[in-house]
């Protein structure tokens, strides 16, 4: 079992039912031949990281609703990422953002991660905002600016990023570039594209052997006409100019509506060069929701390709997971639980579906036993199976349940008015 010292785990009376639902999903499974135990393997294998900024409440452009408790430092927010890996036993490590969690103390914050059980996972810089200390703007641009100075200093910073993380035994960096215009004119597309791939070759070339440099792509704002990176296709151009160590990086919220992300991964895949997700999700744009809370059947059908990618390519076909999302009105802790069960509930509903069958109705041109073979997978209640991966990883049957139970927020909400960084030991 996993140890948090703010968590008491209870998995209470509710065991004894989950035993028993446990049991009719392995005569379910086992009636189509599916192996339960191989499948909850791969289920408690899942780590999704947490990145250091959802663990405060998002806002909007409109105003921000603070919650109590809310953590105040990157040592309180590296706290509540373990109360959510102490909950799913799927979160072990956390994503930092540089300089908004750049730690005071890389050591400190390296002992409390050892202390707390905990890694760290992809890096990410900014280069969307100036800094107080800054000598020139981003108003216009990054890595893609039409001064040579500026770009000089977003490598510089992208290069400290990948510092701070090496410390840290990060082995990879996330850029994502807010570049681009928002009037006709305003830029030349060909030159600012070109800019930036010179601009990534020179992070890229110092990158550390053993890292992975993923960029993301969006097609909107806070540039509203264009941007650099806009698309997959323009972070595939990317990814292929700089190199091996060079992959994309897909938030599922950085599309247009209606667009098939599912297949965009499906292609990044055949180029070898599916690097990682944010897991979030969308009803317009990138509204950095819930996972699985607007289109559940596009979370399974994702992870159906990845399972079918994993299924040809093997382990070493293994993309980096993280969930990005902005927590307005929900508890963070409460929504990253509930993105990790959805996430979990996607994979292990992937992983159900019969794809040799799948295979030969899609050969035969049989569109509805096609589709069937899917929705067969997607409409089975895989709840306790996933319960069943998290309680045997340490985690909680019901993580939400428990985390209300153990009143953390409100433990915490009192040691955080009181000021200062207060250990978990002394709550
Ligand atoms: C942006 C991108 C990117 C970035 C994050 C910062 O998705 O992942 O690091 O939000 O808030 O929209
Ligand atoms: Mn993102
Ligand atoms: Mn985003």
């Amino acid at each position: 079992m996993i140890e948090s010292k703010t968590i008491e785990q209870s998995n209470g009376t509710g065991l004894e039912q989950h035993g028993s639902n446990v049991e009719y999903l392995k005569e379910r499974l086992a009636s189509r031949a599916l192996d339960f135990d191989g499948i909850l393997t791969q289920i408690r294998e899942l780590q999704i990281a947490i990145p250091s900024w959802a663990l405060g409440t998002g806002g909007t452009r409109f105003g921000r609703y603070p919650g109590t408790g809310e953590p105040r430092n990157i040592h309180e927010k590296m706290e509540d990422v373990s109360v959510v890996n102490a909950l799913t036993g799927a979160a072990r490590r956390v994503s930092l953002h540089i300089p908004w969690d750049e730690p005071d103390n890389i050591q400190s914050l390296g002992d409390q991660a050892d202390e707390l059980g905990l890694q760290f996972d992809a890096v990410n810089s900014n280069t969307f905002q100036d800094q107080a200390d800054q000598a020139h703007s981003y108003k216009f641009g990054s890595l893609s600016h039409s001064d040579a100075a500026v770009r000089e200093q977003a490598i510089a910073h992208n290069l400290h990023v990948i510092e701070v993380g090496e410390k840290l035994g990060s082995e990879s960096i996330t850029i994502w570039l807010a570049d681009g215009s928002s009037f006709p004119g305003q830029t030349h597309f060909r030159r600012s594209f070109d800019r930036v791939l010179n601009s990534l070759q020179k992070i890229y070339g110092r990158l550390p052997e053993d890292w992975k440099l993923f960029t993301e792509h969006k097609p909107y704002e806070p540039a509203f006409y264009s941007t650099v990176v806009q698309d997959w296709g323009s972070s595939l151009m990317l990814a292929q100019a700089l190199g091996p160590q060079a992959s994309c990086l897909v938030d599922l919220g950085h599309h247009l509506p209606n667009t098939n992300v599912e297949m965009i991964v499906a292609r990044l895949i055949t180029a070898g060069k599916l690097g990682g997700f944010h897991f979030n999700d969308s009803a317009y744009g990138d509204d950095d929701l819930t996972t699985g809370s607007i289109r559940p059947y596009q979370l399974f059908l994702i992870f159906n390709e990845l399972v079918d990618a994993r299924t040809e390519l093997g382990a070493g076909f293994n993309p980096a997971y993280m969930l990005d999302q902005s927590h307005n009105l929900k508890d963070p802790i409460e929504a990253l639980l509930q993105s990790i069960v959805a996430v979990q509930n996607a994979y292990a509903r992937a992983l159900l579906v019969d794809r040799g069958a799948l295979v030969e109705f899609q050969d035969s041109n049989d569109v509805m036993m096609a589709e069937k073979t899917l929705t067969e997978a997607f409409e089975t209640d895989v709840r306790s199976l996933t319960a069943e991966a998290r309680i045997q990883n340490g985690g909680a049957l019901d993580p939400i349940q428990t985390f209300r139970d153990s009143s953390y927020r409100e433990k915490v909400a009192a040691a955080r008015s009181s000021g200062g960084y207060v250990p978990p030991q002394s709550l």
